[in-house]
């Protein structure tokens, strides 16, 4: 008798379990073969419904790499791999006197494990508390390290130093910054370009500039200060700091449950600094929506991109200016188009002239965006515009399997066969099993 085919959500699951560890998921075999920052909180999502006890170890594992000073790395090399460029030796953590034995990289990526703690916390029908008793000062710890590291004009915004850390490496947003970088013309061991299709992936002068940050970072010995002084890349993104201020809100309503008061108090203290200069300086009333901050050159960066929206995950619009942005970009603008040609949501304003919906975050849709652009109209209450974007999500997922990244271009959905980037990519799966339940 011929095998029952499996599941579209046995299928997550399988991804799941195919990249699962022991103690950790990689990202994406071959592509990404260790423990990335993010994709272990969004990936823990997903394992919170299949198996409480992964879920934990996946975020037991993160935190076994926060430094003294309570930052968490963007990349964790518990294992040893040759499948990706730049592994441990390049990223040189010894040379920070915070770093732990564990080698990682010097840079870290948005901020997520305080609300992946709370969504665990509900998924366990709240019976998890001993686990949130047991990570949530370390937690604290890492959003105390941002506060009292990241931002020098203590507005309650926090900066990234490196593309990598927004998480979204190539968006055109920091062509701005590259064209006045003079980084060295590396000769650089690319091993991304051999896994997946190299024109869907940064381009090499790009990569020379993410080397030339992370050798600048290794001269001043990962040194906060140093860099904040003369880091060429210095950016308040609003993705990241929404990220920082949702994680902010789940960690108060978890400190309050495990009656931590003067964690609680700071955290609000911050939070409503955050939330005013959110506000006021990364909304541009021109645009509609939230903008980026280039602390280093003191000028906004006035580019629409998917970032853009997740301020609403994290409340930090009115209820007026959330509906409004909605109005504009989803429903009638250009993220939809005005003919409803894009799925939503494409990466980069599609209008620009920079508009790639073919190559990593200048264009094509991510599912973790997605999900948190969808939890973020549900808490507007727009419905409707939260269903059509679940489901896009659910179309490319079931359409074309669990890849990294998908054309938002309707038109020439009928004439692909794939998505873009990784197969078998585990936030993919991950996000689309909690989408479901
Ligand atoms: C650099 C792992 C990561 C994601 C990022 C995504 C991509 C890495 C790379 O893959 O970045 O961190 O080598 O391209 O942009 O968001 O966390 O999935």
């Amino acid at each position: 008798m011929a095998k029952k085919p499996h599941s579209k959500i046995e299928q997550a699951k399988i991804v799941l379990e195919k990249n699962w560890q022991g103690s950790f998921t990689i990202p994406c075999e071959g592509l990404y073969p260790f423990q990335w920052n993010w994709d272990s909180g969004f990936i823990a999502l997903g394992w919170a419904h299949i198996n409480m006890d992964r879920a934990k170890q996946e975020i037991r594992s993160l935190l076994s790499g926060q430094w003294k000073n309570g930052f968490i790395p963007h990349i964790l090399f518990h294992n040893e791999s040759d499948s990706y460029f730049p592994g441990p030796e390049v990223h040189a953590s010894y040379l920070s006197p915070h770093s732990p034995a564990l080698k990682t990289s010097g840079i870290t990526q948005p901020p997520v494990l305080g609300f992946v703690l709370e969504e665990c916390f509900k998924i366990s029908h709240n019976e998890e508390l001993d686990f949130v008793r047991e990570v949530f000062d370390a937690i604290y710890h890492n959003h105390h390290y941002f506060y009292t590291n990241r931002d020098p004009k203590n507005e309650g915004l926090v900066y990234i130093c490196h593309n990598w850390e927004a998480g979204t490496d190539n968006t055109p947003v920091w062509d701005e910054i590259w064209k006045d970088l003079e980084s060295p013309e590396y000769q650089l061991d690319r091993r991304d370009t051999k896994h997946v299709d190299a024109s869907n992936r940064p381009s090499n002068r790009e990569y020379q500039h993410y080397i030339h940050l992370i050798e600048l970072f290794k001269s001043w010995k990962y040194d906060d200060g140093l860099i904040a002084s003369n880091g060429p890349f210095l950016i308040q993104d609003p993705l990241f700091n929404a990220m920082l201020i949702k994680s902010n809100e789940s960690l108060i309503n978890l400190g309050n449950l495990l009656e931590k008061k003067e964690q609680v108090s700071q955290l609000r203290r911050w939070q409503q600094k955050a939330k005013e200069s959110f506000n006021k300086k990364l909304y541009s009333k021109e645009l509609g929506t939230y903008v980026y901050y280039d602390l280093r050159n003191e000028r906004h960066l006035n580019y629409v991109s998917s970032s853009s929206f997740a301020p609403l995950f994290a409340g930090v619009p009115n209820q007026e200016i959330a509906e409004e942005m909605v109005r504009w970009y989803f429903e009638k603008g250009t993220f939809s188009g005005n003919k409803g040609q894009f799925l939503l949501c494409a990466s980069f304003d599609p209008k620009s002239t920079s508009f790639d919906p073919k190559r990593y975050w200048r264009g094509p849709v991510w599912i973790n965006l997605n999900w948190i652009i969808y939890r973020g109209l549900l808490r507007y209450g727009m419905k409707d515009v939260a269903e059509k974007i679940k489901h896009d999500t659910m179309y490319v997922l079931n359409k074309f399997g669990f890849y990294e990244y998908f054309d938002p271009r309707k038109e020439v959905l009928n004439t692909l066969d794939k998505g873009y980037g990784g197969n078998n990519f585990s936030w993919s799966a991950a996000l689309y099993i909690d989408m479901l339940k």
